[in-house]
């Protein structure tokens, strides 16, 4: 694919047909998260989601897919408590980006997910983790707290009694521990090539679908009860009456269609 993408010197982009691989590129600091690189995730997701792809892959250079916040930045700035909080607020802005992208972004992790890593990989639609992935929120042994959405999003996936223990004790979580926690959803030899193989299964359902899947679910669960089956209902009135779906509904009335069962 031909698209004018924002330059940027901490994250690689390429494709795969129709299918855009984003990889962190810092593999020398750990792809650890400066400001520069929160501010080229902005750029190129303001642009990517939009651009034509069908699915991204969050991948990383190197064996670590991110070391978090850059903790030598962070020291060398001698930043106000209210330029941290612009900095937290860039954050939410990258991340929002891509949980409410209406594009299927999915992580393929391995080595250190921790502490901004988690937050960046918590904001992504599927994640895969390899034998060497691990899952951490050292945020406490550094005297920090969480800043880019792991109140909200670790929280979520894996529950506010675990991300407690994670934080205060500096609990790792890896392997199958690490899926049945709920931290991710794969756990294979090769997180990538599992994340493409994800990717073109997804980037084959219509794109309006998969917009509803990768934007209205965040938002609903942001909504009360009553309003979130309100804006389902909108969603699915949009989504399930879209010309894509004529020929998929037609297979299925003409016994042409796969049956869902397992394989
Ligand atoms: C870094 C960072 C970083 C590595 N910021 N530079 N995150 C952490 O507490 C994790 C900190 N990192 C580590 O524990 C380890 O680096 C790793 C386990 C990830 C990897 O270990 P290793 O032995 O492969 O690498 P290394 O020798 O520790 O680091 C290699 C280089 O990466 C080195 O730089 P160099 O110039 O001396 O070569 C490290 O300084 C650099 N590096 N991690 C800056 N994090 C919005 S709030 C979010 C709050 C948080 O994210 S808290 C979690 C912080």
């Amino acid at each position: 694919m031909k698209i004018d993408l924002p330059k940027t010197e901490n994250i690689a982009v390429e494709f795969e047909d129709e299918i855009a691989i984003v990889r962190l590129d810092r593999a020398t600091k750990r792809n650890a998260l400066n400001a520069d690189t929160i501010e080229e995730f902005i750029a190129l997701f303001s642009i990517l989601p939009r651009s034509g792809v069908k699915a991204i892959v969050l991948a990383a250079n190197g064996d670590h897919f991110s070391a978090g916040l850059d903790l030598v930045e962070h020291h060398n700035e001698g930043r106000s408590a209210a330029d941290f909080m612009h900095i937290c607020l860039r954050w939410h802005e990258a991340f929002n980006k891509i949980e409410y992208a209406g594009v299927p972004v999915i992580a393929a992790l391995k080595g250190a997910v921790v502490g901004g890593g988690l937050e960046l990989a918590s904001s992504t639609h599927i994640r895969i983790a390899d034998q060497s992935t691990y899952f951490a929120l050292p945020e406490g042994q550094r005297g920090l707290f969480t800043g880019g959405g792991a109140t909200i999003r670790v929280a979520d996936l894996v529950g506010k009694a675990r991300m407690i223990d994670m934080m205060l004790t500096g609990r790792i979580y890896k392997g199958q521990e690490a899926v049945d926690v709920g931290m991710c959803q794969y756990l294979v030899d090769d997180s990538e090539e599992k994340a493409m193989e994800l990717a073109r299964i997804a980037a084959s359902n219509p794109a309006l679908s998969n917009f509803a899947i990768c934007s209205a679910i965040s938002h609903m669960q942001n909504m009360s009860g009553l309003d979130a089956s309100y804006a389902e209902a909108v969603m699915a009135g949009i989504v399930n009456t879209q010309p894509a779906s004529e020929d998929r509904l037609a297979a299925f009335k003409n016994k042409t269609a796969n049956k869902v069962k397992p394989t």
